[in-house]
């Protein structure tokens, strides 16, 4: 199909097919498709883009699985830069920001397959947190982390979503869905939960009142035909849950593991992966560009491509930070308010179920932009 056929399409307000998304992949013009996915994104928010205070806390990076993409990970308790925090140093990172007086509101919480570890490590860590601080909404543990707890506890995963929640989860974040065709996953993922479980588990989730996001892992082996099929499952699973809130499509980034030997995606790759996403899921109210993976350029960038959310502040990162990414460890709210207005669009501080907390002058952070410059100037004069 031409582009001005899936073009008329996509204004018509029609479903776009896996044979149109490969020939989005393919088509020459960046820009064009770029364009069109701007459409949609302001047809659905206009120029509102959103972004939280978060914290992540990984509370080990002990697992069991040999994903071959993972720079993050290591087998055994005793293997070389392996750890697992105590329920005091994971507490301690929210204690920490709330004596630093930062209002952030989520926290998120994805670790490692630990053998080790018993249940109420789990929903003692969440308890813990919510004690500290009850208003604080807590995003945790992937699906593939759920999955695992069901088979090693013997509970059923909406047994294992219960206690959770009964200890203070509130929703679940979109990781470990890497590309489910299976070609791909017996190659760099073989040894965790298979697509079709990574969906179930979500669908449960959803079942029980939970919303979750949802993710891809783009640019180790898959091809594009890969990628939209992915995109695909997902939206049939939203078309029957609706719980999906946000897609997150997440850059391989090569660095300390197996697939080393791969070139990172390139930007052209990033933000044409995000148009697409865009136009192909036309029931996932927002995509996020997630900017300690994507890098903050380039994410601000993806705000014309589709992308109308930055996640958030962030803190202290791991898993992508042992893979090589150069980003920031942290940005505060003003200078994601900055980037945002920069891009000519209009900042939303959001919490996680994507309730405005403030935007306009409730901002805190509201600053005007190229502040930096300006001061520069006035060092000069
Ligand atoms: O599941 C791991 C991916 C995910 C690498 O739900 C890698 O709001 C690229 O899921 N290169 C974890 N990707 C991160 C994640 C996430 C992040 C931000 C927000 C949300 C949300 C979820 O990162 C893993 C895996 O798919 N990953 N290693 C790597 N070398």
């Amino acid at each position: 199909m031409s582009f001005a056929a899936i073009r008329d399409k996509v204004r018509a307000g029609e479903r776009l097919s896996l044979a149109d998304g490969v020939a989005l992949f393919h088509h020459p013009n960046l820009l064009e498709v770029g364009a069109l996915a701007n459409e949609v994104r302001e047809r659905l928010h206009g120029d509102r883009t959103f972004f939280n205070r978060n914290l992540h806390i990984n509370a080990t990076n002990v697992c069991e699985a040999s994903c071959m993409f993972c720079s993050f990970a290591r087998l055994q308790p005793g293997d070389k830069g392996a750890y697992t925090m105590t329920h005091d140093e994971a507490w301690g990172k929210l204690r920490a920001r709330v004596a630093a007086g930062d209002p952030i509101t989520e926290i998120h919480i994805v670790n490692g397959l630990h053998p080790g570890l018993p249940f109420d490590y789990y929903t003692e860590l969440l308890a813990g947190l919510k004690r500290i601080q009850p208003s604080i909404h807590l995003k945790a543990f992937t699906a593939v982390e759920l999955h695992y707890f069901a088979k090693k506890f013997a509970m059923p995963v909406a047994d294992v979503l219960a206690a959770l929640r009964a200890a203070g989860l509130d929703s679940i974040p979109g990781g470990g869905a890497e590309i489910f065709a299976p070609r791909v996953r017996k190659k760099i993922c073989d040894d965790k939960c298979t697509g079709d479980e990574w969906l179930d588990v979500h669908r449960t989730a959803h079942r029980v009142g939970l919303r979750s996001n949802c993710t891809m892992l783009y640019g180790t082996i898959e091809t594009v035909e890969e990628r939209v099929d992915h995109m695909l499952q997902l939206r049939a699973l939203q078309d029957e849950t609706g719980g999906f809130q946000t897609f997150i499509p997440l850059a391989f980034h090569p660095d300390n593991n197996a697939l080393m030997k791969l070139p990172a995606p390139t930007g052209v790759d990033d933000l044409r992966t995000y148009a697409v996403a865009r136009l192909m899921l036309d029931n996932i109210p927002h995509i996020k560009a997630y900017w300690i993976m994507l890098g903050v350029k380039t994410a601000q960038t993806a705000l014309w491509f589709g992308a109308d959310d930055l996640d958030g502040t962030v803190q202290e990162e791991k898993i992508y930070h042992m893979a090589g990414a150069e980003t920031p460890q942290a940005m505060s709210p003003a200078e994601i308010v900055r980037i945002i207005r920069d891009a000519g669009r209009t900042p939303v501080e959001r919490d996680t179920l994507y309730n405005v907390v403030a935007e306009g002058a409730a901002l805190a952070s509201d600053k005007p932009f190229r502040r930096d410059v300006r001061r520069s100037l006035e060092v000069v004069s």
